[in-house]
């Protein structure tokens, strides 16, 4: 026997793309409903954004869910990059007018989880076997499994925020889509820390023996991720270990000041850049990593993914309200130009900051040219702050 449902828009994915859209429309009266893989607990487990730009902090705030960000985040200034203990510090407020604030995407993601369920939110998490049909016609389906029951939710669109091995980029034909993708020769090696961070703002540093990163959740809670081989694993890397290296990488500056304890997460995550193209095909929108993946170098991955959000719920909101479908029919177009200019971004910093093992001397001798240069000229530093800050939406 098969549950059948309907709904305005089926939203696959209760990552934050998915939960941001579904308060979005909410708020215009539009109704969803959101299904899972996973459930809310493990979702909310998830480490993994720490920086949020300015048009995110909006986004969050049109949603209604930015009050505890306002009381905990931290808004930043600047950030620091480091080249073999050097120090050159990106004054993003002087040279852009903006500042970043340092709030966890697990915080954004209760908090929008929070605000969901107040509403009465109709979600169905740990569902299997998603499939999407009918994605040409006006009306489309989701079918999933479910507590061992068949279920199937028709729709007028579906927005697939499933993330990077989801199924939505997956129901796109193979002859309409086309993808771009660069997988980087090493991973990072990050851990979280009850200790107050090594520097009140973050340090981007690239030392001989590879990259190291001191970030933050709070004023007690640190987060530091180290560039490792992508074959390492984390058994390989006890605590001290990890210390005694991030303290080399950061530099004698910042490890005099590096406080340590015992880590309480410790991962190894893949670094890429991945575009896929296009971002709409039918009644389908992906959003988010479901479509688009960069290297966390550049903090973007998340702000990326709300910017999709802020574009797909004006032209979603549009239809509803007024027929009028410009923006979705421009959805696509509009979202790929700014993805394209963040992953060049994202490529160019962990192009800088990274010891890649094909590197020639003449390449390393170039990574320090250019980090010479950006400590010397305004305009190298105000290239780099704008692209940090978040770029403007179109
Ligand atoms: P998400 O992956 O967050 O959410 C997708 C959701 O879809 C998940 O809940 C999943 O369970 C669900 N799903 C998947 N397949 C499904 C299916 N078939 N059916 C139903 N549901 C399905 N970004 C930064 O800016 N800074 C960082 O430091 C950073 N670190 C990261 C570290 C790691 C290990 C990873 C993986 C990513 C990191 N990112 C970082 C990027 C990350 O923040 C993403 O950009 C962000 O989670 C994107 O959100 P969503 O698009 O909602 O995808
Ligand atoms: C983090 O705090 O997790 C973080 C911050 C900035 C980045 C990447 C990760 O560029």
């Amino acid at each position: 026997m098969t549950k059948k449902l309907n709904t305005s828009v089926c939203i696959i994915g209760a990552g934050p793309c998915g939960l941001l859209l579904s308060q979005l429309l909410a708020n215009a009266g539009i109704e969803s409903i959101v299904i899972d893989r996973k459930d809310r607990a493990y979702i909310e487990s998830r480490i993994r954004a720490g920086v949020l730009e300015q048009g995110t902090v909006a986004a969050l705030e049109e949603a209604g869910v930015a009050d505890r960000l306002h009381r905990e985040g931290l808004p930043h200034t600047g950030f620091d990059l480091a080249f073999d203990g050097d120090r050159h510090r990106i004054d993003i407020l002087a040279l852009t007018g903006k500042n970043v604030t340092v709030y966890g995407q697990t915080e954004v993601t209760k908090d929008l989880f929070d605000r969901r369920f107040a509403e009465g939110q109709k979600f169905h998490f740990n569902v299997e076997d998603v499939r999407l049909s009918d994605l040409k016609s006006d009306t489309s389906t989701v079918g999933f499994q479910q507590d061992g029951a068949t279920v199937e939710i028709t729709c007028d669109y579906i927005a697939g925020c499933d993330g990077f091995r989801g199924v939505s980029r997956q129901s796109i034909p193979s002859d309409v889509l086309k993808t771009f993708e660069r997988v980087y020769p090493f991973g990072w090696l990050g851990i979280m820390v009850e200790k107050p961070p090594v520097s009140h703002e973050l340090i981007y540093a690239n030392h001989a023996n590879g990259f190291a990163l001191a970030s933050m959740r709070s004023e007690t809670r640190s987060r530091y991720y180290l560039q490792c081989d992508l074959d390492d694993h984390v058994d390989n890397w006890s605590d001290e270990a990890f210390w005694e290296e991030l303290a080399l990488r950061l530099g004698p500056e910042a490890a005099a000041n590096l406080q340590t304890g015992p880590s309480f997460e410790k991962s190894i995550a893949p670094l890429r850049s991945f575009v896929a193209e296009p971002m709409r095909y039918g009644q389908l929108f992906l959003a988010g990593d479901a479509a688009h993946i960069v290297p966390p170098t550049g903090a973007k991955g998340l702000n990326l993914a709300v910017a999709d959000i802020r574009v797909l719920a004006r032209g979603l909101v549009e239809h509803y309200r007024s027929g009028n479908d410009q923006h979705i029919d421009t959805y696509s177009e509009t979202v790929l130009r700014r993805v394209w200019k963040v992953e060049r971004f994202s490529w160019q910093l962990s192009t800088l900051m990274h010891q890649f093992p094909e590197n020639s001397p003449f390449e390393k001798r170039m990574q320090r040219a250019e980090f010479d240069y950006l400590s010397q000229s305004e305009a190298a530093s105000k290239s780099i702050a704008e692209n940090y800050v978040g770029l403007p939406l179109e």
